[in-house]
């Protein structure tokens, strides 16, 4: 049931919940922050067709008139795509104005986590994480989604962590705020638009199963917090490290140029490499978003029967 008036769960993602069966939560700002229309809704909308193939219910999430919605209709998801930028960027701190304000707001891995929770639903897949920024030694910007991995109960499915970040450093907070960081099939934390990032993750964990069962016995011992599952991009659709690496320190540079800041930040650098690397970097995070989806399908189902 909702559990206040802050809340709106779609009736298909509450029966799927009553009926004990597997859905899957996905964020918006992916949608209306991270990708280009129309681009954005097709993926967002391939994507729910991905969850349903593979056995579980989509519960697209984002904050639709001082709501928070778990479970977007197709016209919602189209109205954040081509709201696009316009839809504000809503993290923890964002929520009580936009929700008392009756306002909408694109749901980042932290908000995203947020509602999921209040809704009951323990899986969560994406393309990306925030993390600890490269210089944040300097500007002390680290993304509300490791605090948020420390505190909410719900899994997180991504691709590693973008070297827009220190990963290094990122992987150093998870351990500090006692997140798991899973590897799926593989050791190496991957980077996103590739497999490696020259980081080890803390486990490798070779089936959905497995990682249900590591779940489980977190939430079953009551330690707060998620844990974090990281899926290496399929390799056909992998990009060349050195490539993707020059056009992310590009980016970069041109954002301490133009000192952007902030929540500014993170949007500012996914477009930039987008149109820095001519779409190719924008078909590798449709295709690792799929495969990401599909194992977030696949293990909230095995989390079904634990
Ligand atoms: N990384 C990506 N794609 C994204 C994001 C991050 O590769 O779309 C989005 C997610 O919504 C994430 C947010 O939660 O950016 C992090 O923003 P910030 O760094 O401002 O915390
Ligand atoms: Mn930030």
């Amino acid at each position: 049931m909702n559990m206040n008036k802050y809340l709106s769960v779609s009736p298909e993602v509450q029966a799927a919940l009553d009926a004990g069966k597997p859905v899957v939560a996905l964020e918006s700002t992916i949608i209306s922050h991270g990708m280009p229309y129309p681009k954005n809704v097709e993926t967002a909308l391939n994507v729910e067709k991905i969850i349903r193939e593979n056995g579980a219910v989509p519960a697209t999430i984002a904050i639709i008139g001082g709501k928070l919605t778990v479970g977007c209709t197709p016209e919602q998801i189209e109205y954040l795509g081509k709201r696009g930028l316009d839809v504000p960027k809503a993290s923890r701190r964002d929520l009580p104005v936009l929700l008392a304000r009756g306002e909408d707001g694109a749901t980042t891995v932290t908000t995203t986590m947020i509602a999921a929770a209040m809704a009951g639903v323990k899986v969560f897949a994406t393309g990306g994480i925030g993390g600890v920024h490269r210089g944040a030694e300097v500007t002390m910007d680290i993304s509300a989604d490791l605090e948020e991995l420390a505190e909410t109960p719900v899994m997180v499915i991504c691709a590693g962590a973008k070297s827009i970040l220190d990963i290094g450093l990122t992987l150093e907070y998870l351990e500090t705020k006692g997140v798991p960081v899973i590897g799926y099939g593989t050791e190496d934390m991957p980077a996103f638009y590739t497999r490696k990032s020259g980081f080890k993750v803390d486990y490798r964990l070779d089936t959905p199963a497995e990682i249900a069962a590591a779940f489980s016995a977190k939430l079953e011992c009551g330690l707060r917090g998620g844990m974090l599952v990281a899926n290496p991009i399929p390799e056909q659709y992998s990009m060349d490290p050195d490539y993707i690496n020059e056009n992310i320190d590009a980016a970069i540079k041109e954002s301490v140029e133009l000192g952007i800041t902030g929540k500014k930040t993170t949007p500012f650098l996914l477009d930039k490499i987008q149109k820095l690397t001519g779409g190719s970097s924008l078909e590798a995070n449709i295709q690792l978003v799929y495969n990401n989806v599909a194992l977030g399908a696949k293990i909230a189902a095995e989390l079904c029967k634990q």
